[in-house]
């Protein structure tokens, strides 16, 4: 993951999935031979716990745009849909845990009402919105979306959501606002790995304005026409389909319209491995790791990362003349 050292990355987050495979199974052969404790450490590694599959509240009035009209304008991708077991047990969320598979159980209980999210700095109309009034600001529609990882594995999520446009329209910004900042919840009582300091605390995130804008940003109140669960960011969070999965930040309380660029957790954590843009790129690898392939959870092996996640026609025009390496 981000911040392990290459040493700590599983084997499964950066070989391809078959070499994994038999990995795997040389490991399980490798346990019939070992000692009864490192048997049950083994063990516990190789099986981790059963996915948790807990069915939400169903979101109403979900709008679903046609389908043609939909695939042109990028708000759905023409893949196959990753499995609801797979999108709610395959997480990061460091508040939780760093622990992919463990993130689900750990988020578990999660309250998330009321919730309440301050909209304010460079604008005519500072708000607290309630989830509520969130929900009431434009009609809730389902985007199905890439979503790649910086460490190389993706997904494909049917979100349901609306576009941040619609949310700054009401509090309109002034001409001053060149840059969005957000915020994750801070509460270490209901974030228990807020207690450790493995990140800065709370995760703060950040768009330019015009980036805000583009209708593919939205702010997801849910997945598969469900409220979202919790350890996908309940009850509220950001998500940029055309950037690294770690600018969608979740489980949002404040959303702020600043003049200057906006520090970002990662970049904050290792400013040389991730900068304030994070587009998705095959060309500009990180540091440690090639970003060309990635590995799409369900399936075998690993298919090409193209740029901007694919939606350079829908974005592409928001980098014109910028050195995107310069501006990793
Ligand atoms: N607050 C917060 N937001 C976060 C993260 C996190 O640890 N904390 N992880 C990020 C990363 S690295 C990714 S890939 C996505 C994962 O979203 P998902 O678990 O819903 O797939 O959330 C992003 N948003
Ligand atoms: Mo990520």
């Amino acid at each position: 993951m981000l911040i392990k050292k290459s040493a700590d990355i599983k084997s499964s987050e950066i070989t391809d999935q078959k070499v994994y495979l038999n990995r795997r199974l040389f490991m399980r052969g490798a346990i019939l031979a070992g000692s009864v404790t490192a048997t049950g450490l083994l063990y516990r590694k190789l099986n981790p716990p059963p996915a948790i599959v807990e069915e939400r509240p169903k979101i109403a009035g979900l709008v679903k745009p046609p389908s043609d009209e939909a695939i042109r304008a990028g708000f759905k991708v023409n893949e196959p849909l990753t499995s609801f077991a797979d999108i709610t047990n395959y997480n990061n969320f460091y508040e939780f845990s760093t622990e992919k598979r463990s993130v689900a159980e750990e988020a578990r209980g999660f309250v998330t009402r009321p919730w309440a999210v301050e909209v304010g700095g460079l604008v005519g109309k500072p708000k607290v919105f309630d989830l509520d009034d969130l929900l009431k600001l434009a009609p809730q529609e389902e985007r199905i979306y890439r979503h790649r990882c910086v460490e190389g594995w993706s997904m494909v999520i049917p979100w349901v959501g609306f576009p941040i446009a619609a949310l700054l329209k009401q509090v309109e910004p002034l001409s001053s606002a060149r840059f969005v900042a957000f915020q994750t919840l801070l509460d270490p009582k209901r974030m228990p790995n807020q207690n450790t300091g493995v990140l800065d605390w709370p995760y703060v995130e950040g768009l330019r304005v015009d980036e805000a804008l583009n209708p593919l940003a939205i702010l997801a109140t849910g997945m598969y026409g469900q409220t979202m669960p919790p350890q996908d960011g309940a009850p509220i969070r950001l998500v940029v389909p055309w950037k690294y999965g770690f600018k969608s930040i979740k489980s949002i309380v404040k959303i702020m319209l600043v003049s200057n660029q906006p520090p970002t957790t990662w970049n904050i954590e290792s400013p040389n491995e991730y900068g304030f843009y994070s587009n998705v790129n095959p060309n500009v690898d990180h540091p440690r790791w090639s970003q060309r392939m990635e590995h799409r959870i369900g399936e075998f092996g690993s298919r090409p990362t193209l740029l901007f996640n694919g939606y350079a026609d829908q974005v592409g025009h928001l980098y014109e003349g910028m050195d995107l390496r310069a501006n990793y």
